[in-house]
């Protein structure tokens, strides 16, 4: 071998072994919301949420668990601030709760209480270094807004912009990224078509529209205000967040492939598309308009925007977050009967997990870790969303100590995001697992534990621990790489 035949050798040799590399300026860090964390539900003048009434109301939740006191963060948030300043991380995602601020959600009166509760919040993040990542709106609507038709009536996109303008106030000299909503396809589907989480409301095939239309409404009207009241003085960003997850066709026959399809467009598209599209997804229009046509309706069940709406939502983002934890196979169905209008008869598909796939605690989520490189390359090519930010990601499990499920969940997945970055070209910035700790999970009350930090329910000091995917954690954000 010659001199320089040997040097390529051996370049290649420890190139293969030295891991790939976050980007330098990459954020690691983690993510919670008010409900489920900061208990204080009805402290200090905070006024009612849908969440409140909804968990207040036998059998709704298992083990009848509500978020009165959930981690009690509403007083200890310092030390949420100080583990995560231990784990090395420097990005905190967390929500405000919009009752906390507006008891009624209307802008007449302004609880003072909420709002030094937030910005101590944030100036402990920032003198720790953290930097916060603010969604305005995670599922806790003010129940007075609620009463007046909640996520189905369009004027709730105003008040939406009422309250999104006084958090800029309030907030935006210290808050660079902002997050209007959390995940509205959950919402939509849970809460306005199948009716198992707030507002619980089953209005099959119809409310899930409705909501979708009113979300990207009050999404878009949050955005322009940033855009025209607040981007050039405050200089932050306002980032649309959806849950996609992965659907692959079971077979490789065309019916498979176009189910896959609607399973996309349904799930990420019906919320994605009209802000970065101008409109629903074709597939979506298409679909509902035949259906409804057939169920008898003179119009489609999907509300059609009008132009200026179009022109009004269409590019309404400055970054992706991107909440993702599994994927599904699904197989198509025949259209059966039109007597009844629903989603799952729009979706006409069969999901269900592989069978190499582990399965969490929760009933819903598989380990499937290439899931979050092709959702990520999915919505890079349709959306073209500039930057990326993973802002869920997560393993659920009965609340275990040592929790290696959760560090091979999270091992799989991070590995496949530092390839799309590295591979694929993908503009990931920062990625906040869910969750700091274990926390109130909806209407699985507290027997879904997602935290790399455990918290003692039934201890009055809601005593925090660090799990071992929280150590493990701690040591992939320090070294930018994947470690065992
Ligand atoms: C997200 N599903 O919700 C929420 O944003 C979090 O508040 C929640 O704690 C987290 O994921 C874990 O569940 C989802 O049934 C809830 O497919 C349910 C589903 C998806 C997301």
């Amino acid at each position: 071998m010659g001199a320089l035949k040997v040097l390529v050798f051996f370049g290649v040799i420890v190139g293969c072994l030295s891991a790939k590399q976050f980007p330098e300026n990459f954020l690691f860090g983690a993510a919670g919301a008010s409900y489920q964390i900061e208990g204080g539900w009805d402290a200090d003048g905070k006024g009612l949420s849908m969440w409140d009434v909804f968990a207040h109301t036998p059998g709704k939740i298992k083990n009848n668990d509500t978020g009165d006191v959930a981690c009690d963060s509403y007083n200890k948030y310092k030390e949420d601030v100080a583990i995560l300043k231990q784990l090395g991380l420097k990005v905190y995602r967390f929500s405000i709760s919009w009752p906390r601020i507006l008891p009624k959600g209307i802008p007449t009166e302004i609880n003072q209480a909420g709002v030094d509760y937030y910005r101590n919040l944030i100036k402990e993040l920032k003198d720790a270094g953290i930097e916060p990542l603010v969604t305005l709106y995670h599922w806790d609507l003010p129940q007075h807004l609620a009463e007046l038709g909640g996520w189905l009536n369009p004027r709730i996109a105003d008040y939406f912009g009422d309250y999104a303008r006084i958090c800029f106030e309030l907030f935006g000299d210290q808050v660079k990224y902002w997050l209007p909503l959390n995940e509205p396809g959950t919402t939509c589907v849970h809460g306005y078509e199948t009716g198992d989480l707030a507002p619980g409301l089953p209005l099959s095939g119809e409310g899930i529209y409705q909501c979708a239309y009113v979300h990207v409404l009050a999404h878009a009207k949050a955005w322009h205000i940033y855009n025209d009241e607040f981007r050039s003085k405050q200089g932050g960003k306002v980032g649309f967040n959806n849950v996609c997850f992965w659907f692959y066709p079971k077979s490789n026959n065309s019916e498979d492939i176009e189910a896959q399809t609607r399973a996309m467009e349904f799930g990420c598209g019906l919320y994605a598309n009209p802000i970065y599209n101008g409109d629903w997804p074709q597939v979506v229009i298409d679909r509902v308009a035949y259906r409804s046509k057939k169920e008898g309706y003179s119009f489609s069940r999907l509300p059609t925007f009008t132009e200026e709406e179009k022109q009004y939502i269409n590019g309404t983002s400055d970054y992706y977050g991107l909440n993702m934890y599994t994927s599904y196979l699904v197989e198509a169905l025949a259209d059966e009967s039109f007597d009844s209008p629903s989603l799952e008869q729009d979706l006409a598909y069969n999901s269900t997990a592989d069978p190499s796939w582990a399965h969490s605690a929760s009933e819903w989520l598989n380990l499937d870790p290439p899931g979050i490189r092709n959702v990520l390359n999915y919505v890079n090519e349709k959306y073209n969303p500039g930057e990326i930010v993973v802002t869920e990601n997560g393993w659920s499990d009965n609340g275990e100590l040592d929790d290696q499920g959760r560090v091979t969940y999270l091992k799989g997945y991070l590995s496949n995001v530092l390839d799309a970055i590295v591979e694929d070209s993908i503009n990931v910035i920062a990625y906040t697992t869910w969750s700091l700790m274990d926390n109130f999970e909806w209407n699985q009350g507290y027997t879904q534990k997602f935290g790399i930090v455990q918290v003692d329910f039934d201890s009055p000091n809601r005593t925090r621990t660090l799990k071992s995917s929280a150590e493990w954690y701690k040591r992939v954000a320090a070294a930018k790489e994947i470690v065992d």
